[in-house]
C-alpha cells in the first residue's frame, strides 16, 4: 500500500528516469539504436524493479500516465542524439498490455511522436504475445494503424507465450524479440539451438527481423550470427547505460 503511494508521486518526485540497452547489428558490427528500460528510485527505499511496480501501475490505474512519460522521454532522448549527427538510431520501447488496451495509447504514441519530431520509423513498440491476443480484433486494429503511422511492432519475449503459429500470419508485426531463455544456454543446449533456429528461419520466412536477448557470451553471439540472426542484445554487448553513458561509449566510438 505504501508502494502504491510512492508510485503515485514518483514521476512529479522525478524518481524516474530510462536506462538504454544497445542494440546490435550481427551483419554489420554497428549499434543500431537502443531498448528504452525504465528505472524507478524511492529515496528511502531504494531501487524498485519494473517486474515489481509496472504490475501495480497497472492496477491503480497509473500505467498510462507513467506510459506516456517513457515513451515521451523515450523518443526526446532518441531525437536528441538524431540532432547530435546520429540520424538513423531507433528506439524500442516496453508497452504493458493494460497501456496498450487503453483507448487513448495510439494518440498518446503520435503525440509522443509530435512533440519530439522523432520520425515514426525509429519507434519500436515492444508487446507480449499476451498483450497482443488480449481482446485480439481490436489489438490487430492498433498495430495497424501504429504500422500505418510507420511505426515497427515488435513481439518481446518470443516463445515464451502460447499463441500458436496461426497468429504469427496474421499479426501485423515486424520483429520477433527471442527471449532471453533460449539464448542463456544456446551454446550448449541442442533443443535450444534448434528452437532458436527455427525461430530464426521462420523469421527470415515471414519477412520479419530477428533479435536474440540475454546474449551473454562471444560463443552465443558467434553462432547467433552464424545462424543469420539479425540482431543482438545483452551483457555480452552492453549492458542498460545512462543516457550519458550511452553518448560516451556507444556514440562517440560509432
Ligand atoms: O530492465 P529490467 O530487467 O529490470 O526489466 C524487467 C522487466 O520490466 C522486463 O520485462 C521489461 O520489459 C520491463 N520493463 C522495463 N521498462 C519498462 C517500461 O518502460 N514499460 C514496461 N511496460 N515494462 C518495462
Ligand atoms: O522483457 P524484456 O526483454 O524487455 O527484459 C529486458 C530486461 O532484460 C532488462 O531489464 C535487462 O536488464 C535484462 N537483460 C538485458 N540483457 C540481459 C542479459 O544479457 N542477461 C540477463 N540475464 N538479463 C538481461
Ligand atoms: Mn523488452
Ligand atoms: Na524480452
Amino acid at each position: 500500500v505504501e508502494l502504491e503511494r510512492y508510485l503515485r508521486k514518483a514521476l512529479e518526485k522525478q524518481e524516474c528516469f530510462l536506462v538504454y540497452q544497445p542494440l546490435l547489428d550481427l551483419m554489420t558490427g554497428k549499434i543500431i539504436g537502443s531498448e528504452a528500460l525504465l528505472r524507478w528510485k524511492h529515496p528511502k527505499i531504494g531501487f524498485v524493479s519494473p517486474l515489481e511496480f509496472i504490475p501495480i501501475a497497472e492496477e491503480i490505474g497509473f500505467i498510462h500516465e507513467l506510459g506516456r512519460w517513457v515513451l515521451t522521454e523515450a523518443c526526446m532522448q532518441t531525437k536528441k542524439w538524431h540532432d547530435l549527427g546520429f540520424d538513423s538510431l531507433m528506439i524500442s520501447v516496453n508497452v504493458s498490455a493494460t497501456q496498450f488496451q487503453h483507448p487513448t495509447f495510439f494518440e498518446d504514441v503520435q503525440q509522443a511522436l509530435k512533440q519530439s519530431q522523432l520520425p515514426a520509423h525509429c519507434l519500436h513498440l515492444e508487446l507480449t504475445e499476451s498483450s497482443m491476443l488480449r481482446n485480439m480484433y481490436y489489438s490487430i486494429h492498433v498495430m495497424k494503424k501504429l504500422q500505418q503511422l510507420g511505426v515497427q511492432v515488435s513481439i518481446d519475449d518470443f516463445g515464451t507465450g502460447y499463441s500458436s503459429l496461426s497468429y504469427l500470419k496474421n499479426l501485423p508485426i515486424n520483429t520477433l524479440k527471442i527471449d532471453r531463455s533460449f539464448i542463456y544456454q544456446l551454446h550448449q543446449d541442442r533443443s535450444d539451438i534448434a528452437i532458436v533456429k527455427s525461430i530464426i528461419t521462420m523469421g527470415h520466412g515471414l519477412r520479419l527481423k530477428v533479435v536474440a536477448e540475454g546474449v551473454e557470451t562471444a560463443e552465443q553471439m558467434k553462432l547467433l550470427k552464424r545462424l543469420k540472426c539479425h540482431y543482438a542484445q545483452g551483457y555480452a554487448i552492453f549492458k542498460p547505460l545512462s543516457a550519458e553513458q550511452f553518448e560516451q561509449q556507444v556514440l562517440q566510438g560509432n
